[in-house]
Order: C-alpha cells, then sequence, then structure tokens
C-alpha cells in the first residue's frame, strides 16, 4: 500500500532564536586553503580549497559563515565565484536594505531568488552566528541538539591503487574513526571495496559514494557489491533521476542515500515517498542553509529514515555547525564530521580533533568557534566589502 505523504514540517514552527540584527558591512573574504592531500572523487581531484567566507559587521558584533561551493560546478551547478556574484548582486541587496533581521527573516527575503542554495547558506550561517552570539545561545541548542559529541566518519578519496587506499584506510581507523566510507567509480569499485572488506573485517561500518556516476544500466553491477554488506550506497545516479533511484532500489539489497538529489525538505518527502531512498545525507550548503537543514531532519525524523552529516571539506567555521547539526536526535549515522586535520595542517579557528572518533558539539554563543584573523589574512586571495547604503 502506498504510503501517504506527511506534512512537509511536522515539527514546530519557526524556533525561537535571538534578536534582529542589524548589519552595516559584508566582507566577502577569499581564502585559498592547501589540503593535506589530494582529494579524488569520480568528478575530480581538488588540491587546494578556494573558500568564500562571509563576515558580518553590525552594531550588536560580527559573525562568520563559510560557503560550501567548490572552485568548478563538478558537484552541482554551483561553484565559488558564481556564489559571490549572487551574494553580491540578488542576495545582499535584498537583506541589507531592511533595518533589523533574524537569520529566519533574512531565509525568507531569500527566498525568492531561485537556486543558489550554497550562497544562501554562507549568508545564513553568517547571520546565525551574529544573531546566536547576541543572545549568547550556541547554534546546537538553536538547532535542537541532544548530543554533546558526535559520532564521525571519514571521507577516502579514490587512490592508485588499492594498497594506496588499505595504507590510507588503515590510518583512519587507527585515529578512531567510526565509519570508512569510500569514493568510487565504475572500473574499480568491486575490487577496491572487496580489498578494504577482506583486509579489515566484517565489523568496520563501510559505505561508499558514487557522486552520481552511473545510470540504470549498472543495476546489474552495482547489485554486486551487495555481498560486502555497506552501511549504504550513496547517490550513485545523477542529481534529477529520483525514479531512477527508486527503480535501482528494488534491485540492490544495500540501502540508496542520497546526497546531490536532496535539494530541500521537500524532495526529501518525495523521495522517500517514492522509495528513492532509505537514508538521507543532509548538507546544509547544499539544501540552502540550517534551518532547511533542520526541516529535512525532521521530514526524515517522521518518516524513520535515518540521516548523517555530509561534509564539503569545510573549515572551522562550516564545522562548527555541521558539529551542532548531527548533535539532532535522528543523526543516528556518523557523518563526514571530519577532525580538521583530516583536510588542513592549518584551520581558519581553533582545529576540531577526534576524541575516541568523535568531536565535540561547541557550547558557546553562536557557532562557537573563534575565527583567527591573522590566519584568514594570511591565506587571502580576494577581500571585498559591500557596505550598507
Ligand atoms: C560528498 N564530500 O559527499 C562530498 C563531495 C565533495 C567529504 O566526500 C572540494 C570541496 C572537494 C568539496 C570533493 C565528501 C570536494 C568537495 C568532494 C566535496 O559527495
Ligand atoms: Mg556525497
Amino acid at each position: 500500500m502506498p504510503r501517504t505523504a506527511a506534512p512537509v514540517s511536522p515539527t514546530a514552527g519557526p524556533v525561537p532564536g535571538g534578536p534582529r540584527m542589524r548589519v552595516d558591512a559584508v566582507e566577502l573574504v577569499r581564502i585559498a586553503m592547501p589540503l593535506v592531500s589530494p582529494f579524488r572523487t569520480s568528478f575530480g581531484v581538488q588540491t587546494d580549497r578556494d573558500v568564500l567566507l562571509v563576515h558580518l559587521l553590525g552594531d550588536g558584533g560580527e559573525g562568520w559563515g563559510e560557503c560550501v561551493a567548490m572552485s568548478e560546478p563538478g558537484y552541482s551547478s554551483e561553484y565559488t565565484e558564481a556564489a559571490q556574484q549572487v551574494i553580491e548582486g540578488h542576495l545582499l541587496p535584498r537583506i541589507l536594505a531592511p533595518d533589523r533581521l533574524t537569520a529566519a527573516e533574512v531565509e525568507a527575503l531569500m527566498a525568492p531568488v531561485r537556486g543558489h542554495r550554497m550562497a544562501k547558506a554562507a549568508l545564513e550561517m553568517a547571520w546565525l552566528d551574529l544573531e546566536l552570539r547576541a543572545a549568547g545561545r550556541s547554534l546546537a541548542d538553536y538547532l535542537g541538539a541532544v548530543r554533546a559529541e558526535v559520532d564521525c566518519g571519514v571521507s577516502v578519496g579514490m587512490t592508485d591503487t588499492s594498497e594506496q587506499l588499505l595504507e590510507t584506510v588503515r590510518g583512519y581507523l587507527e585515529a578512531g574513526y567510526r565509519r570508512i566510507k569510500l569514493k568510487i567509480e565504475p572500473g574499480t569499485d568491486v575490487d577496491r571495496v572487496r580489498a578494504v572488506r577482506e583486509r579489515f573485517g566484517p565489523d568496520v561500518l563501510l559505505q561508499v559514494d558514487a557522486n552520481a556516476a552511473y545510470s540504470l544500466e549498472d543495476a546489474d553491477h552495482l547489485a554486486r557489491l551487495d555481498e560486502f554488506g555497506l552501511v549504504l550506497i550513496e547517490q550513485p545516479l545523477p542529481e534529477e533521476q529520483l525514479l531512477g533511484h527508486a527503480k535501482l532500489a528494488r534491485r540492490l539489497a544495500t540501502p540508496i542515500c542520497l546526497d546531490e538529489s536532496i535539494t530541500s525538505a521537500a524532495v526529501a518527502a518525495e523521495a522517500i515517498e517514492m522509495g528513492a531512498c532509505r537514508i538521507v545525507n543532509i548538507k546544509a550548503g547544499r539544501v540552502g542553509g540550517y534551518l532547511e537543514a533542520r526541516r529535512i531532519h525532521d521530514v526524515c525524523a517522521a518518516r524513520a529514515v535515518p540521516v548523517w552529516c555530509g561534509g564539503m571539506l569545510e573549515t572551522g567555521i562550516g564545522r562548527a555547525a555541521n558539529v551542532a547539526l548531527a548533535a539532532l536526535p535522528n543523526f543516528t549515522l556518523p557523518g563526514d564530521t571530519s577532525a580538521s586535520d583530516r583536510y588542513f595542517h592549518q584551520d581558519i579557528t581553533e582545529p576540531f580533533v577526534l576524541h575516541d572518533g568523535r568531536l565535540r558539539v561547541p557550547t558557546g554563543p553562536g557557532l562557537g568557534v573563534e575565527v583567527q584573523r591573522d590566519v584568514v589574512d594570511s591565506l587571502t586571495t580576494r577581500s571585498t566589502v559591500v557596505r550598507r547604503r
């Protein structure tokens, strides 16, 4: 029998937040962060992280946000330069015009701009930091966190050989990570998964992420992964193919988890109802912000669909917000909330350090981290200031 659609927002309305804030200037800072090692996925290889930071300056203090877009549109259609342009040309004019706003009001004012969710999420994050610092309240508390620390997994990039992959995975398991996610692509997938499963045994929580590298014609091939007891297979097909995922799901024992496809709470509800996924990866950047991320959490919880927190190679700013999000009750699987040193030798905040495979949820006001301005300055490639008129 088909399931009846439940309402998209089954829980309470807007969360009570902090005061309305006035922003006088917005600094858009582009930094280049060298990665500890190249990160290869089915859509390309990254050696540096080109990050757009949003720094709000208002009468009530400051707020920091981070845009998760990549320098090229390989993961999704968004990319850093486009995010900066839409922020400068379309989003800031809308949110700097009124006198004072809450983050929830900022979200509503940005809604008429279609898409550009990563750009919107960066502004919302900075506004939440500003507003919650003024209220003396942590983001975790505001979002409804129920945990003081979160279980961490790690996303392992593709390597040239199986031996290199085994060596890398061994290092992460020794560091304490509680779940391993292998990036896969057609050609090497089955051999790599088999090698890792045979070397490290049946008890390791193991999952794979295809970043949309397959087609429905590959269903029989993907079914070969069923014998390895994977927690899930993440985004095997292109973003738009919800029905394709539903058809594929009927041919796999391994649960399908969607990442790129889930762009809003409404899409999450549809995907679940169609049978396109049994698990959801939540990335606030991909869905337009932490408020929408929380709605997706609620939609999934109401349908008994577990969620986990994805990652986009965030600096300490975005990582702090992700760890807060991952402390919500339905985040029952370890996320890609890795330690800072998984990606960076030097972070721009105090680093997030793994303790027994977990990260502590920040408790300070706002995001709960301090940005080290001297480090930001040393990495800056461009800085633009937009003033309230
Ligand atoms: C995913 N993230 O889950 C993404 C994709 C991804 C941690 O696997 C630079 C910046 C390179 C962001 C490569 C993880 C990236 C990136 C992959 C995001 O699909
Ligand atoms: Mg993914």
